[in-house]
């Protein structure tokens, strides 16, 4: 295993052989006076995440057919983290543990607001709850303006807007999905609470750069903190032609978009580092780029599959197999962190808070459950080696301590590993039987922190990661499957199948309610 701190002692060295090199190179700040300088002036805070991005879907995490040249740089210039994690395998609650720096089961936004309750999220004003406080409101009393471009996806109503969260600034849409060719169309783009007009066709990714630039450039004067939640690479897979054009060998169509949807998102980070150097604000803006959940891979996009890349590790988007909740990564910081290192600790996207707020002078309130992991990446503390992580969606619970995870796919089932030895979470590979007090320690762990959690304000399963999992540990047989949201009667049917599958094959009662809210059930 390679050291998250082995490339330190090089550090300066390597500095100094990249100004050389004149390329994408680390500034001349020095490192020894950033502590200073922390508490001098604010430094601005990016926030860009991708959506549905495999942790191998990048250049510099190993793509080999990925070209991502941008987000490549920002690797050069601050810190790659191979075992970076994100609270949930899906959208919505990923989004509501990153912003709010709480474990989102703790408030009850535990899975996906969408189909098949699309229809009732609006209606029952389902959404991020108004009492917990997210980014803006953390950073305010530092003086920092706050904007949400993109993909909001914490509730759909009006008072659910990001302007109703904290935010100053809102363009972008409050769904799930949204078309990337004919947006402006389909759903609508709001600048904050207003529809927007287009005079000619644009695309997504491209007009969320737009608007991310307009927005540091309107503020460059004061601390900001931007939240850039692109779309790409998320379904459907839609890139205009002179994006296609930059990968005329690519065959398979569905790869070929994903490809150049990925060459627009790279392009778009480009462009704002481009701004920002140009306006001498590079230096002191503390940059996260990351994804909102693990690649849901495979070639259907009509069942929501990209050709994302989660290898070497085992499962998708949705479950909490690495591949499901393990992302890509990178954070850069000039002066404060040092450039082009690999960090391997644990980390979290519940530590983006936390570390900002430090990063911003403050100390972080108690009620963060994340780190502020600036003085791990700085070599201040000991790597983050022994830290423990809990998991919650739907009936999948699992908890990382150290080496091990345990990872509960329903009730009474488990898979139990050395998570560094076993990477691909093998299950013949299991551990229950050699190192049972371990075993029963980190499960006793994870059911207690279970049990603290709230119930969930909505329940959504989806029968195909019931039978992903199920697969998994041979239950076979079901081949029942309604793709998408249609109706209202197809999602009614569509739930009764869940119910069936987990009631016959598991005897779980999806409707008990013990083990989730009867209120959500449609
Ligand atoms: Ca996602």
């Amino acid at each position: 295993m390679q050291s998250p701190l082995s490339e330190f002692p090089d550090f300066l060295m390597k500095k100094a052989l990249l100004l050389l090199m004149g390329g994408c190179f680390f500034s001349a700040a020095a490192i020894s006076s950033v502590h200073a300088a922390e508490k001098a002036t604010p430094p601005n805070i990016i926030i860009i995440l991708a959506d549905d991005l495999g942790w191998r879907d990048l250049g510099c995490f190993g793509s080999g057919d990925v070209k991502s040249p941008n987000i490549d740089c920002l690797a050069k210039e601050g810190i790659r983290f191979t075992t970076a994690y994100t609270t949930a395998p899906q959208c919505t609650p990923s989004r509501a543990g990153l912003l709010s720096g709480i474990c989102q089961s703790r408030f009850g936004v535990e899975t996906v607001i969408g189909a098949p309750f699309q229809k009732f999220a609006e209606e029952k004003q389902w959404g991020m709850p108004h009492e917990i406080r997210l980014f803006p409101d953390y950073l305010k009393p530092y003086g920092y303006v706050s904007a949400c471009v993109g993909k909001w996806h914490l509730g759909y109503s009006e008072d659910h807007n990001p302007l109703h969260h904290g935010f100053d600034r809102f363009v972008g849409f409050l769904h799930g999905g949204s078309y990337f060719l004919e947006a402006p169309g389909g759903i609508p783009i709001l600048d904050g609470t207003k529809k927007v007009t287009f005079d000619k066709p644009a695309y997504l990714t491209d007009y969320l750069t737009d608007q991310a630039i307009e927005f540091i450039g309107a503020n460059k004067h004061r601390p900001f903190f931007l939240y850039l939640a692109q779309f790409a690479p998320h379904v459907p897979l839609q890139a205009p032609q002179e994006y296609l054009d930059r990968f005329p060998d690519v065959q398979n169509p569905n790869r070929r978009a994903f490809l150049a949807m990925m060459s627009a998102l790279d392009d778009g980070v480009g462009r704002i580092m481009d701004f920002l150097k140009a306006n001498h604000l590079d230096e002191n803006t503390l940059i996260f780029f990351t994804s909102d959940n693990g690649g849901p891979t495979g070639d259907d996009p009509d069942k929501g599959e990209n050709t994302s890349r989660n290898d070497p590790f085992t499962g998708v988007k949705g479950d909490l197999l690495e591949g499901g909740i393990r992302v890509p990564c990178i954070v850069r910081w000039p002066g404060h962190l040092p450039a082009g290192t690999v960090y391997d600790g644990a980390v979290s996207t519940l530590d983006f808070l936390p570390t900002s707020i430090a990063a911003a002078g403050g100390t972080p309130p108690g009620q963060l459950e994340g780190l502020n992991i600036l003085p791990y990446l700085d070599g201040r503390k000991p790597p983050l080696v022994d830290r423990t992580l809990f998991w919650r969606f739907g009936i999948e619970t699992a908890v990382r301590s150290g080496d091990y995870k345990l990872f509960r796919p329903y009730p009474g089932v488990c898979e139990f590993t050395n998570i560094r030895e076993n990477i691909t979470e093998d299950l013949t590979k299991g551990l229950e039987s050699e190192n049972p007090e371990k075993f029963r320690e980190m499960d006793r762990a994870l059911s207690e922190w279970s049990g603290r959690l709230a119930v969930p304000i909505w329940k959504n399963f989806f029968p195909e990661v019931a039978l992903r999992v199920l697969n998994r540990h041979q239950y076979k047989g079901y081949e029942a499957y309604l793709p998408g949201e249609t109706s209202l009667e197809e999602n009614k049917r569509k739930w009764e199948i869940t119910k069936k599958l987990y009631r016959e094959s598991l005897g779980v009662d999806l409707d008990s309610p013990a083990l989730l809210s009867k209120e959500a059930s449609p």
